[in-house]
């Protein structure tokens, strides 16, 4: 992948470009004669908008959003694109689901990428989180977890397509997800959520729980492969990294490692474990592990007394793990407690050390309201954050919290904000990086109730845009939600570099070309088919608005293979490949090649026709298989 190629463009060029364009058609059009607009007339009226963009949510036809939001589409199993601050969906990525309109999950390419898990159809996403360099975003990939089946996923930014996918062994149920920051994302960090035998070969029992596990998963960013493994105490929920390089902390919410829910709020407090890096590495290095399950990854035992973690007691079943933009703090969201936890990440070391006591690492537990769910940061040394049972944001300043921890007279609290209803996550631009902008903040209410006409027993849910860059907290967008976003981030325009058409020698399709090759078939010029016993496969090639071959006879009871090549270069010139009566269609960006295969096991005459609209005669792009009887 090369972000380099000709068909990459930055968006800021490509918008200048349109503009550009937009303000020729229309000087002709009055017929007037003007000098035209030139790019530095251009970028200076983007620099003046820009000023007031936070205060000003609508974004004009024509005009484009300023960031980029990646939202979790939860039980849906997809990723959605969404354009901020206009909250218009701009694309959905489907990751862990099976996609009608694009194919995937049923197309060969996307098969492989989901690999030993190319049967399962279903997923529950929750924290999309994009690779970054020196804590800053870069633009190539958004990482995702699959909770409901144990995995990770990778989307590649220039494609925004999934490219790679991660079944996580030895534990169940990956929920906090994040990316190390500093110095760049080497490692994907995640919680496996539900604990369960360490070895789970079903001769473990419900009773005797003494073999349950939980355990913190690192990943390779770049192979998405296992790295490690961390078995610890209790389980984990959320967490994040330090903007350091050293430091991962989650939140555990059932120290207790009950079964029942009774048995997990027993006990007053909860923890928050902290993960040292470079202690996990050395253990690594020097073979202190084990594996389990017949598998090779290195697991740790990071439980209480090891060297590789500490043990940071908190009030009762935190929730969200969230990192300050500064770089100074890990803050636990308490949930059932309506306090927050500040721990100072500059006291670790001493931690590590043993200088100090876990405790000593809290410098404040700023009372907030009820139900602190997660945390979001501005530039200017705010946090806000969301009280699900008090249905709010609560605006509060960290450093007046950190002093009136410290015994000064000060209201640490700047505003608190109805929100409608139930806030789960919240997010700020850029929030999650030190290029916290303080623009613009997003709470996923987890119910919409009143806010829109009533659609049946399922409601959808409410994502509000909330304008932060004033003093005060103001809601200026309600956004129905199908399927629960649990989490969402907001990247500026400026960090994206989407391709317009696919390079010819793209992973996603290199081995289906390879394929093609073994077959002595150059799908760029050749429509044909290879039989091979009763394996068939048809390669057709596609211009805007004719197939390469329209028509081809298989036999009954062959499995056929299509492999479509668009060979048309026109940007957004996407074609289809639909077989009727036959459960198989798949989309074909412009450059790609896809394929699908199916069963031709009933006799007669079908038509296969482009299922994506491309042209005026799209509906005439069309062609004919026999299945002989
Ligand atoms: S969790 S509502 Cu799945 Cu991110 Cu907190
Ligand atoms: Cu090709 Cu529609």
């Amino acid at each position: 992948m090369s972000n380099d190629d000709k068909s990459s463009n930055n968006v800021e060029l490509e918008n200048e470009g349109r503009r550009k364009f937009f303000g020729k058609t229309a000087i002709l059009g009055a017929g007037v004669v003007a000098a035209p607009m030139t790019a530095a007339m251009f970028s200076s009226m983007a620099q003046a908008r820009a000023k007031d963009a936070g205060s000003d949510p609508f974004v004009h036809p024509g005009d484009l959003d300023e960031y980029y939001g990646f939202w979790s589409g939860g039980q849906s199993g997809e990723v959605r694109i969404m354009g901020i601050p206009s909250m218009r969906e701009l694309m959905r990525i489907p990751v862990f689901n099976i996609d009608s309109a694009t194919g995937w999950g049923l197309t060969n390419e996307s098969k492989r990428i989901k690999g030993d898990s190319a049967n399962i159809m279903v997923g529950d996403t929750h924290h999309p989180h994009m690779s970054m360099t020196d804590g800053r975003y870069n633009g190539k990939y958004v990482f995702i977890n699959d909770k409901s089946n144990t995995r990770v996923a990778r989307i590649r930014c220039d494609v925004m397509k999934t490219d790679k996918m991660l079944t996580v062994p030895n534990t169940q149920a990956i929920h906090g997800l994040r990316v190390q920051k500093v110095p760049y994302t080497k490692y994907i960090v995640c919680n496996g959520e539900f604990e369960v035998p360490i070895v789970n070969d079903g001769k473990a029992s419900l009773e005797d729980v003494s073999t349950y596990r939980s355990i913190y998963n690192v990943i390779d960013a770049e192979t998405m492969e296992m790295a490690f493994q961390v078995i610890v105490d209790g389980n984990l929920d959320n967490t994040d990294a330090d903007y350091d390089g050293k430091y991962f902390a989650s939140t555990c919410y059932n120290s207790e490692m009950g079964m029942s829910l009774g048995e997990m709020i027993t006990s007053e407090r909860d923890h928050v474990v902290v993960f040292s890096l470079a202690r996990c590495e050395a253990a690594v290095k020097a073979g202190k592990f084990k594996t389990y399950n017949g598998n090779n990854v290195p697991v740790l035992d990071g439980r209480k007394g090891s060297q590789l973690t500490r043990y940071i007691p908190v009030p009762k079943s935190p929730h969200g793990l969230n990192t300050s933009p500064n770089g100074e703090y890990f803050i636990a969201n308490g949930k059932l407690s309506p306090t927050v936890s500040i721990i100072s990440i500059k006291k670790l070391d001493a931690l590590f050390a043993d200088e100090i006591k876990p405790r000593d690492t809290i410098i404040a537990e700023p009372e907030l309201g009820l139900g602190p769910l997660h945390t979001a940061f501005d530039n200017k040394g705010n946090a806000y954050t969301t009280l699900f049972l008090d249905s709010q944001i609560a605006k509060w300043n960290v450093q007046d919290a950190i002093d009136a921890h410290n015994g000064k007279k000060v209201n640490y609290i700047r505003q608190k904000l109805d929100v409608h209803y139930q806030p789960g996550h919240n997010h700020t631009t850029m929030g999650e990086t030190r290029d916290a902008d303080g623009k613009w903040l997003v709470s996923l209410c987890k119910f919409s109730k009143d806010r829109f006409l009533p659609v049946g027993p399922l409601r959808p849910e409410n994502d509000q845009l909330i304008d932060i860059s004033g003093d005060e907290m103001k809601i200026v967008h309600d956004g129905p939600a199908f399927a629960e976003p649990h989490d969402c981030m907001m990247v500026h325009r400026t960090k994206m570099k989407p391709l317009k058409l696919w390079p010819r020698t793209d992973p996603m399709f290199a081995e289906t070309i390879a394929i093609a090759k073994r077959d002595g078939v150059d799908v760029y010029s050749e429509n044909k088919i290879i039989r091979d016993g009763k394996i068939l496969r048809v390669y057709i090639t596609s211009i805007a608005p004719t197939y390469g071959m329209t028509e081809f006879k298989v036999k009954l009871g062959d499995e056929v293979t299509v492999i479509v090549t668009n060979l048309d270069q026109v940007e957004d010139v996407t074609h289809g490949f639909c077989m009727t009566d036959h459960g198989a269609q798949m989309e074909i960006g412009p450059q790609a090649t896809a394929s699908i295969t199916f069963m031709a096991n009933k006799p007669g005459v079908y038509w296969y026709y482009c299922n994506w609209f491309c042209h005026a005669l799209h509906m005439e792009m069309r062609g004919r298989m026999l299945v002989e009887a």
